[in-house]
Formats: C-alpha cells, sequence, structure tokens
C-alpha cells in the first residue's frame, strides 16, 4: 500500500497559496512560529484548531500535543513548556480563559523563556457559547499584549510573529479571535516553517517561578515597566497602521479605528459607500496597548472618529481618555456604540448605515432583495438515539412514581439541550462543572420532598466536576448525580476525552473509568450505579433504587454517543435493523412525539398515527420501551 502524501499544511513549501479555515491558518502559523508545546479543551469557536495542529506534529515530531482535561490545565501544561525554554501555545474559547484565568494572569508577572501564546476564541453573537464575554479586557486586566487578526492571513503570520514578540517583551501574549475569523475561510500565502533548533532545559531559578509575594512583588514592578516598552513600542507593531486622508466627507474629516473582523467588514461598508479613499483608519493588530503616537496623530488628524469594534466600548473609552488628555475633547467628535450595537457580531451593513447617518449620505439597504423562503424556526434537540434523552425520560417517570420533585442542576453539553419541550429536564445551568457545585448549595437549603440532582457529562466531569464531588462527599451534601456517559466530548464535535481513553493523536492513551475517579472521591460502592441507556427496563429500576437512597450517590448512564457509533457501524459495515410503527395498534395518543422526542419519530395528522423517518433512525429500540400501546416493532 502506498504511503499517504503528507498533509499540506505540514509541508515546508513557502509562497504555496490554500484557502484555510481561519483555525487551520492559525494551527499552520503555529508551526511556522516553530512551537514545541501545543494543549488545548475543545471549545466552539477553537475546537478546529488542535486537531490541525495534530495533523502537523504528525510530521514534525519535535511538536508535542493534547487535549488536556481542561483550561486551566492547558494553559499550565504549555506554560511550562515555556519555563523549559521552547515555544509553546495553549487554545481555548473565551469562557475557557475564565477557568484558565488563575494560572494565567500569575504567568504574566513571571514571565516567559520560550515564546507562550494564549489562543482566546470568542463568540460575538453566542452561537455556541453560553455568554459572549469581550476577552480584550484580559489583557488589560493582567497588563498583557493581545493580538487580533482580521483575516485567516493575518492569523498565521501573526500567530509566527507572537512567539517571537512573546520572547522580546517576556510576556505570554494573548491571541484574540472571534467565531467569523476562526470558522470563516479564505487564501492564506505560507511563509517559512521557522525550524531553529530549540532545546528544552530547566533553569532551576526558584526566584522567578515560584509565586511567593517576594518574588511576585517586584515582578509586578517589572510587569508594569514591561506593559510601558509594548505601549511605547505599539507605533511600530507590525500588524497595525494608521492611513490618513485629508479629504472631506460633507465637510469634515472622518477617521476611524478597528480592528479584527470589524476591520473586514469597515473595509466593505466604505467600498460600498465609497467612501475607501476619502477617511483615515487607524486599524490595529495589537489591539492592547493602544499605540499612543498613531492615537495621538489620528484624533489631531479628523474632526469626527468613529470606533467600529464589536461588543465593549474598549477602544472607544481610551480614545475618549486620550482626546480628553491631548486637550481635544472639544475638537473631536467621538462616536462608538451610540451608533452600533454593544451585543452581538457587527454586520457590515449595519456599520455601512451607521456610517451613512454620521456622514449624511443617503443609504438604504432595500436594494438587497429579501429573502423570501426562510426556514421554520427549530428548537436545538439531541440527535436520534441519544442517551441522554433515555435518561431523562426515565428520570421523569421515576420522579412521578415517587411523587418526588428533582430539583435539576444541568450543566454544559449535548443534555443541556434537555432544556426544551418536550422533556423540560434541566432547571439550572451556569458553568462547566456548576452542575454539582450548585447542587451542593441546594442540598443545603430544600426540604426533603426534593430530590436535589446535579446531571452532567462525562467531558465536563473531568473537567470540573471531581472537585464539587469532592466537596459533597466531605460535607456530606445529599445528592444524586447523574453522569451521563458517551465517551465522547460531543458537544463541540466528538473530540477524544479520559472516558474512551484515545488521545488528540488518535494514538491510545490510559482510559480513565469515571467510576473509579467517583470511588477515588470518597462514594462509596454501594452508592454507585452503572447501567446502559438502551435497556430501559434496567434503567427504570436501578434509577428508581439511586433516587430512593440517600447521601452522596452516583448514577452513571453509559452509552456511546450516537453520532460516533453510527461511524463505528458504518466502518463495520453494521446493517442496522429496521424500526417501524403496527398503524394497527398506534392509537394515535402521541406520547412518541410529545413525551420523548426523538427527532426520527413523525406523527402524521392525516392518518393520525406516528412514522418513523428511517433516514434518521438509529435502531435504538427506546421507542419500543416508551411506547403505552406497543406500536413499534423492528422489521422481520
Ligand atoms: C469553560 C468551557 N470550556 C469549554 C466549553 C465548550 N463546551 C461546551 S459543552 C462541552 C463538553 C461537553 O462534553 P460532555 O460533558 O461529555 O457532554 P456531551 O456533549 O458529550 O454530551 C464543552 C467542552 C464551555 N462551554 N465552557
Amino acid at each position: 500500500m502506498s504511503e499517504k502524501p503528507i498533509p499540506k499544511i505540514a509541508q515546508d513549501d513557502p509562497g504555496y497559496k490554500m484557502i484555510m479555515l481561519g483555525n487551520e491558518a492559525i494551527a499552520r502559523g503555529i508551526l511556522e512560529g516553530n512551537a514545541i508545546v501545543a494543549a488545548a479543551y475543545p471549545g466552539t469557536p477553537s475546537s478546529e484548531i488542535m486537531p490541525a495542529v495534530a495533523q502537523c506534529a504528525k510530521y514534525h515530531p519535535e511538536m508535542k500535543v493534547e487535549w488536556s482535561v481542561n483550561e486551566k490545565v492547558a494553559f499550565e501544561v504549555a506554560y511550562a513548556g515555556s519555563m523549559c525554554n521552547v515555544r509553546a501555545v495553549a487554545a481555548m474559547k473565551h469562557v475557557g480563559v475564565n477557568v484558565a484565568s488563575d494560572a494565567f494572569m500569575t504567568a504574566v508577572y513571571h514571565g516567559v523563556r520560550g515564546g507562550m501564546v494564549l489562543i482566546s476564541a470568542d463568540d460575538p453573537s453566542q452561537f455556541s457559547s453560553q455568554n459572549e464575554q469581550d476577552n480584550r479586557y484580559y489583557g488589560l486586566h493582567a497588563l498583557a499584549p493581545v493580538f487580533e487578526p482580521s483575516t485567516p492571513q493575518e492569523a498565521k503570520d501573526m500567530m509566527k510573529f507572537a512567539f517571537e514578540y512573546s520572547e522580546k517583551y517576556n510576556i505570554v501574549v494573548v491571541f484574540r479571535t472571534t467565531t467569523r475569523l476562526n470558522h470563516g475561510r479564505a487564501d492564506v500565502v505560507f511563509g517559512t516553517i521557522d525550524k531553529k533548533e530549540q532545546t528544552a532545559e530547566f533553569d532551576w531559578d526558584r526566584n522567578r517561578w515560584v509565586c511567593v509575594p517576594s518574588n511576585t512583588r517586584p515582578q509586578r514592578a517589572d510587569l508594569l515597566h514591561r506593559m510601558a516598552r509594548m505601549t511605547n513600542d505599539a507605533d511600530e507593531f507590525p500588524f497595525n497602521k494608521l492611513v490618513l486622508s485629508d479629504r472631506t466627507v460633507n465637510g469634515k474629516k472622518i477617521g476611524f479605528v478597528a480592528a479584527g473582523i470589524a476591520y473586514s467588514h469597515l473595509q466593505d461598508a466604505l467600498v460600498e459607500l465609497q467612501l475607501e479613499n476619502s477617511v483615515s483608519i487607524l486599524k490595529l493588530g495589537l489591539v492592547n496597548p493602544l499605540p499612543p503616537k498613531s492615537l495621538e496623530k489620528l484624533l489631531k488628524h479628523v474632526d469626527v472618529l468613529f470606533v467600529v469594534e464589536e461588543l465593549e466600548p474598549i477602544f472607544e473609552e481610551q480614545c475618549k481618555a486620550r482626546a480628553f488628555e491631548f486637550g481635544l475633547s472639544n475638537s473631536v467628535e467621538i462616536h462608538g456604540k451610540d451608533l452600533l450595537p454593544q451585543q452581538g457580531e457587527l454586520h457590515p451593513e449595519t456599520i455601512t448605515a451607521a456610517i451613512a447617518k454620521l456622514c449624511g449620505i443617503d443609504y438604504s439597504t432595500s436594494e438587497v432583495p429579501a429573502l423570501e423562503i426562510s426556514a421554520p424556526p427549530r428548537l436545538p434537540q439531541m440527535c436520534p438515539a441519544c442517551s441522554h434523552r433515555n435518561i431523562y425520560w426515565v428520570m421523569k417517570k421515576v420522579a412521578k412514581k415517587l411523587k418526588k420533585k428533582f430539583a435539576n442542576n444541568n450543566d454544559i453539553g449535548c443534555y443541556s439541550l434537555g432544556v426544551y419541550k418536550p422533556l423540560e429536564m434541566a432547571d439550572t445551568a451556569l458553568c462547566m462543572g456548576g452542575s454539582i457545585g450548585m447542587a451542593n448549595g441546594m442540598a443545603k437549603v430544600l426540604p426533603d420532598d426534593v430530590i436535589v440532582t446535579a446531571f452532567l457529562g462525562d467531558s465536563t466531569f473531568y473537567h470540573s466536576g471531581v472537585a464539587p464531588l469532592l466537596n459533597a462527599v466531605y460535607n456530606q451534601n445529599d445528592i444524586l448525580v447523574i453522569i451521563s456517559d458517551n465517551s465522547f466530548t460531543s458537544m463541540t464535535g466528538g473530540q477524544n476525552n479520559p472516558s474512551n481513553g484515545i488521545l488528540l493523536t488518535e494514538e491510545v492513551g490510559t482510559q480513565i473509568p469515571i467510576e473509579e475517579v467517583v470511588k477515588g472521591c470518597g462514594v462509596p460502592a454501594d452508592k454507585i450505579w452503572i447501567h446502559e441507556a438502551y435497556d430501559m427496563d434496567g434503567l427504570m429500576e436501578k434509577f428508581e433504587e439511586a433516587a430512593k437512597a440517600s447521601g452522596v450517590r452516583v448514577f452513571i448512564n453509559r452509552h456511546m454517543c450516537a453520532l460516533q457509533e453510527l461511524r463505528v457501524f458504518k466502518k463495520q459495515k453494521v446493517v442496522l435493523p429496521v424500526i417501524k410503527v403496527d398503524p394497527e395498534k398506534c392509537n394515535g395518543c402521541q406520547v412518541c412525539v410529545r413525551q420523548f422526542g426523538c427527532p426520527a419519530i413523525n406523527f402524521n395528522f392525516e392518518t393520525k398515527k406516528a412514522y418513523i423517518d428511517q433516514s434518521q433512525c438509529r435502531s435504538c429500540k427506546t421507542c419500543i420501551y416508551i411506547c403505552p400501546q406497543q406500536a413499534f416493532y423492528v422489521e422481520k
């Protein structure tokens, strides 16, 4: 058999042009920048970075890559690489930086040896996130530089440069992206792979690396100096660009400040309004610290400054402060969030309309034909044959039977979709691992007729479920924890984790059964139940036992993620049995569609019978169990 060719992304082929996803371009930048350690925890919109880095690592064996169990660990893994004098990168979504921030906020004091980059993939509009926090603030908060690319090409080039910059200023660089950049595609021209030999060695400098106050107090003073140096040099930052125009628009000199995707949209908007050669623009690649001289020049040059930024008014406030400092408050008019929304992504049309309004230009969007067909609104839902649905169904039945209520503290994973109809099985959800944490608190105050539960998945349990479980055992908080183990980090695209024991590189690692961790946390063996999620009879019986018991107890609901199992079936050419509805038996009660809600089951309102969409059915056979008329059957 012939060997597979080296994928283009991993080849040293400067000048080669390729259409790349923003996240692939970032991975290519990591390779070109010669990073040796790369660690991440998945999260949209960052998840595709690490598999692309792993693809490169396959052909560049000096690179060490991993899925860490959470973002704090990923940061620490990478930072340790930097401490040992090799270049390193940690990647995560914006909320992941909250988890990593304890390590990050102090790492900037110690500084770096090998260049170190922290990728924060932000998600304006919350396409797949619990909030839309603006992580540029982390730069201001930690006194760290923040880079923000505006195209995939810049993402690659700036990533490569970030390692150099990190080493020059002895600082962790925050590399902020947003969903449009991560998930957009554009041409990227490859550069050379910087193959400078790096030897990992530790320096045993305990006056530097140990975070006791006697070390970190002087380091804080030094950090302030480093930030002052970065500010001083920010005007020379190669991805910043100041263009001044002497032209006027309706009698006024107009200027803009923008970065990232907002800068790309701004360019489109200016072309649309035919203003591209008539205005001044400060384009920022370094979004913290801002370049003082360029900003001063711009503020002194224009009559009106419009700050075009997504989410928070970070540049706007700094521009206003600088204008005040330079005594320009009365001579330059500064706009930003008065013309643009502070929530959600900015769209080119929104920016165009705002500029037109500001400049008194007649512009109407009505020329863009409205789409005549729109998709009917649908709730996001769990897949056909998802094991989370089965345990939710069982929980509802058991609560009814025991005449008890569950206070179901939920978590972040595919099972969060159980909040919607028809299951409505999540009462709270706050952050990863929060289910068990909050259950601890509820157990302290709620009356006995409420069973306090925590519901989470395998990846979330390893991420941040272990500490609150320990807390429950230690404090004897009476909770029932349900861990719905589907062996994958499914919501973010089916990444591997300790439940299946497969590594990021697809090599075999060490599998860590959840029940062993649970036992290690001090939950007694007779308070741990493990059951196969497709065996509904047994699930009902065992879950009832768990619900009736008291103390800290854990119910592990187990079946491989249905999407992943389908892949296995396809590979093994398994022919699945066909499930059908017997129209003679179906009495149209709609329990299957209105209470269970498997997307493969439909209802025909003319015949008043349920039927199965065979293209979606995965033959889990749960419908056979839940139907009161036993109308579902396996076709012979
Ligand atoms: C702090 C943080 N990191 C990452 C994410 C992205 N994320 C959402 S759900 C999820 C994991 C879900 O895995 P699991 O708990 O196993 O449930 P499954 O989706 O497999 O059902 C992740 C990583 C997040 N929302 N918050």
